[in-house]
């Protein structure tokens, strides 16, 4: 028996896929009161890359320095430690995955499982020591702002007019939380479900502003159950982006696609890739038994 003791270890394959699966399994856990982890995986594998800069390559997903003070603290992130702390169980059943990649495949898992198009994912994210890389406040949109500022955030990033219009659609998913960032209620009707709904509701409905103490947002003048962000309403006030809101409305296909693409260059931003690495295209659970 000492022959197989020079059997060389294999190197230490992750099965994507199944962690895929174990996310998955985690969404609906009732121990949270929105029904569904989707929406906060979505926001986290967001604010993990959305600090990317162009011009200094640096941010993105590579090294997930929220997990560090001061990025962890910052207001754009209130809340993100839900999604943190619930994702803890899946690292601890996968150690080798790191922290930056689980949560890119966090967001990449509950677009799909929600409904969403595939979207291609490519891991190798790597983990940051410590706090020194974490990224200055700032960096992620403001919602009290409209289209310039939107031009400025997403163009450091590399995302033109129609990218910024597309990527806005994950507004289909989830709600403010006025103990998170202030603002209170759901986009859509059916907030657990990926759709082109935030399209249709931004150009159907008709939007007043909210008569509260809280910070300027909208709500639907019909019901006053849905919202609108200033930023949302930006998207249709502002002659150049309204168009790429019209198509997406009218075009759910159309909306996946280019929201697929942009949502992936979004996890790619500030890595380096050869272009020999394994592209993901995960099957959602639910196609399982499908042939
Ligand atoms: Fe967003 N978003 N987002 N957002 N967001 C909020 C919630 C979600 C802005 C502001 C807010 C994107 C773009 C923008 C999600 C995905 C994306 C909230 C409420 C604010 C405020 C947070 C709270 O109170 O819990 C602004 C401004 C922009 C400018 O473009 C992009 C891009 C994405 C993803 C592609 C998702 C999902 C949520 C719901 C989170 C939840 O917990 O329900």
């Amino acid at each position: 028996g000492v022959s197989e003791n020079k059997v060389p270890d294999k190197p230490k394959v992750i099965d994507y896929q199944k962690i895929y699966n174990q996310i998955a399994d985690i969404l609906e856990d009732n121990d949270y009161d929105d029904g569904s982890y989707g929406p906060i995986l979505v926001r986290l594998a967001w604010h993990a890359s959305g600090t990317y800069d162009k011009n200094t390559n640096t941010g993105g997903s590579d090294g997930s320095t929220m997990r560090f003070s001061p990025e962890s603290d910052h207001g754009a992130n209130a809340g993100l430690k839900t999604a943190r702390d619930k994702l803890e169980v899946i690292k601890l059943a996968n150690p080798g995955i790191t922290y930056a990649d689980l949560w890119s495949l966090g967001g990449v898992t509950a677009i799909q499982e929600m409904g969403g198009p595939i979207i291609p994912w490519i891991p190798g994210r790597k983990d940051a020591e410590d706090g020194s890389k974490c990224t200055v406040d700032g960096l992620l949109p403001d919602a009290s702002k409209t289209s310039n500022h939107l031009r400025e955030i997403f163009g450091r990033m590399g995302f033109n007019d129609r990218e910024i219009v597309a990527l806005a659609g994950a507004h289909a998913l989830g709600r403010c939380h006025p103990d998170r960032s202030g603002y209170s209620g759901p986009w859509t009707t059916s907030p657990t479900l990926f759709t082109n709904d935030f399209y249709i509701e931004l150009l159907k409905k008709k939007w007043q502003e909210k008569k509260w103490k809280g910070p300027k947002q909208y709500v639907d003048k019909e019901t006053g159950e849905l919202m609108m962000l200033p930023s949302d309403l930006a998207l249709i006030q502002d002659k150049k982006l309204k168009p790429y809101v019209e198509e997406y409305a009218k075009d759910e296909e159309l909306f996946f696609k280019d929201f697929s693409a942009a949502f992936h260059k979004l996890q790619e931003l500030g890595l380096t890739r050869t272009g020999e690495e394994t592209v993901y295209r995960f099957k959602r659970t639910s196609d399982e038994e499908v042939k």
